[in-house]
This record gives structure tokens, C-alpha cells and sequence, in this order.
């Protein structure tokens, strides 16, 4: 039986938008397996990003998506290459905004950076947020539990 391409990816996927679903589905689209790291929180703050949906949300819903075939966390930089080791990767894909960032591991498996959706960003989401302000309400709190 021939062996499974493998891909992996990192992200925050904070307030998942299209610019998340399309890089992760071009992701799968060059191999067999799609592994998704999801950073945790606290790697985040080392990131010096403020996440708006806990990481346990995040990769429930990135999880979720039917082309995606497992999520891990990603809790720092230096794991990637036991990452990569560990579940046999065979291509590490990242949005071009991270070019030439990754190119070491290109010693464990093949890199690639794909173009990011223009027009969408987190940080986009969160400035209309912040512009269109409603008045505080219970009913506009964010909901946190189910
Ligand atoms: N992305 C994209 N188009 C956008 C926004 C994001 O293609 N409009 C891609 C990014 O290039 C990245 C992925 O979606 O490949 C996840 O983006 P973020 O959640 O912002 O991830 P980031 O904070 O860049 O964390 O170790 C790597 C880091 O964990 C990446």
C-alpha cells in the first residue's frame, strides 16, 4: 500500500474566517492526510497575540471540518520538527505572510507557502467589532458556555 502524503499547518485560527478555511483546504488538496496544529493560549500570549475564542473552541471547530484529518497543539515554535518526525510529514504548508520563516524544516520535509485571502484577517474582525460597538448587554456578551 502506497504511503499517505501527510500535511501539516499551524495557526491560531482566531474567529474563524474564509482566509482559514481556504488555506486548509489547499492544504489537504496536496496530500492524503491534513494534520492542523492549533496554538494553545498560552503560546499565543508568547506570541503577543490576544485571542478572542479559547484554544479548546478553536480546535473543536477547526476539528470539525470534514477535510481535516487531526488537530494537535501547538504550544511553542520548536516543536515542529518533532511534529514533522512524529506523524511522518511529508509537506509543512504555511500562508506566504510567513515566506522563508520555516525554510529549515525543508531538511525533514518539503515547504510550501501559499498565498493568503486578501480582504480578511482577524485583526480586520476584531477593528469592525470594535467600530460597531453595541452597548454592553448580557444578551451581546460573548457566549462562553453552552
Ligand atoms: N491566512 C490566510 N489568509 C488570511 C488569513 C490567514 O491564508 N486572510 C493563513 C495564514 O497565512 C496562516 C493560517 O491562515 O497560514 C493561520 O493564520 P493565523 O491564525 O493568523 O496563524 P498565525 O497566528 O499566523 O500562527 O507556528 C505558526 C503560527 O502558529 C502561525
Amino acid at each position: 500500500m502506497q504511503k499517505q502524503t501527510v500535511v501539516i499547518t499551524y495557526g491560531t485560527f482566531d474567529l474563524f474566517h474564509i482566509g482559514h478555511l481556504k488555506i486548509l483546504k489547499r492544504a489537504k488538496r496536496l496530500g492524503d492526510r491534513l494534520i492542523v496544529g492549533i496554538s494553545t493560549d498560552s503560546f499565543n500570549l508568547k506570541k503577543n497575540k490576544k485571542t478572542v475564542i479559547p484554544y479548546h473552541d478553536r480546535a473543536e471547530i477547526v476539528r470539525h471540518l470534514k477535510f481535516v484529518d487531526q488537530v494537535i497543539p501547538e504550544s511553542c515554535w520548536e516543536q515542529k520538527q518533532k511534529d514533522i518526525i512524529q506523524h511522518n510529514v511529508d509537506i509543512f504548508v504555511m500562508g506566504h505572510d510567513w515566506e522563508g520563516q520555516f525554510d529549515t524544516l525543508s531538511s525533514l520535509c518539503k515547504v510550501q507557502y501559499l498565498p493568503r485571502t486578501k480582504g480578511i484577517s482577524t485583526t480586520k474582525i476584531k477593528a469592525y467589532l470594535k467600530k460597531h460597538k453595541e452597548p454592553q448587554t448580557p444578551s451581546t456578551q460573548l457566549a462562553t458556555t453552552y
